[in-house]
């Protein structure tokens, strides 16, 4: 394993939106056996989520953008080319960051070009989500596996994916659709993609999307929107 890190340039992309209680716990936890850099990517913040972030030794990106996807973007454009995995996790504490090594190990081991890492494959995990987050990401996967072929059970946030595929994707949401996005253009991409079982619990702090009516229906609008923009329209992406 350490003579593979060599190998490797491991990033972690935290989007993060006033988690200044949540971002010291889910640092804390990060492996830095295989992660050489992260970047919170700060969404405008008026919390000390940035400050935080500095004393715990991450590189913070102002994005002032709002949305999820504005986010992940600013922190793509921060690694640039210096990193050959990136691995995105949420900042409210709701993943398991010592998971890592598992997110990341198909795409070390070589069998996967991008992972993503399932809520919805472990009872304790999907209990943890709350019902309408549990019927969304069914009915997305449901969708996808349908229009797409795509074999998934969850939308994750936590996931990893090779500097080169990610290149070949040319993400572009720039808020809910984001997940859904890059998994729909993966299949389209031809990427080695697969899925692993992770832990969720709830987060730490008030809920802004899942746990709110407006959050809850403005996300699976999105999530539902894209998909169907995807299936009609079925943009050529580079497969090689
Ligand atoms: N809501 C929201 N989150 C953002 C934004 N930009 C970055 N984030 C971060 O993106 C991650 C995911 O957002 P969450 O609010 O956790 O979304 P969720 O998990 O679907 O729903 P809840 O955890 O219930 O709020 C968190 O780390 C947020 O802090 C933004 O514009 N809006
Ligand atoms: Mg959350």
């Amino acid at each position: 394993m350490f003579n593979q890190r060599r190998l490797r340039h491991t990033a972690v992309i935290i989007p993060v939106l006033n988690e200044e209680a949540s971002l010291p716990l889910v640092l804390a936890d990060i492996p830095s056996d295989i992660v050489d850099t992260i970047f919170v990517v700060d969404n405008g913040s008026t919390d000390r989520s940035a400050e935080v972030a500095r004393e715990a030794g991450a590189i913070v990106v102002e994005e002032p953008r709002r949305g999820y996807g504005s986010a992940c973007l600013a922190g793509i454009a921060a690694a640039g080319d210096d990193f050959d995995v990136l691995v995105f996790l949420d900042g409210d504490y709701s993943d398991h960051p010592e998971e890592l090594a598992l997110v990341v190990a198909p795409i070390f081991d070589g069998t996967a070009d991008f992972v993503v890492g399932s809520r919805m494959l472990r009872k304790e995990s999907r209990r943890a989500l709350l019902p309408q987050s549990r019927f969304g990401n069914w009915l997305a996967a449901v969708l996808m596996r349908l229009l797409f072929g795509i074999r998934c059970s969850d939308l994750g946030p936590f996931r990893a994916i090779t500097r080169d595929a990610l290149r070949r994707l040319g993400m572009q949401d720039r808020d809910f659709g984001w997940t859904v996005e890059m998994q729909v253009r993966a299949k389209l991409a031809g990427l080695r993609v697969t899925e692993i079982p992770v832990s969720y619990r709830p987060r730490v702090g008030e809920s802004k999307i899942t746990g709110t009516l407006s959050g809850t229906l403005r996300a699976s609008y999105k999530i539902l929107k894209t998909i169907f923009w995807y299936r009609i329209r079925r943009p050529k992406l580079g497969t090689d």
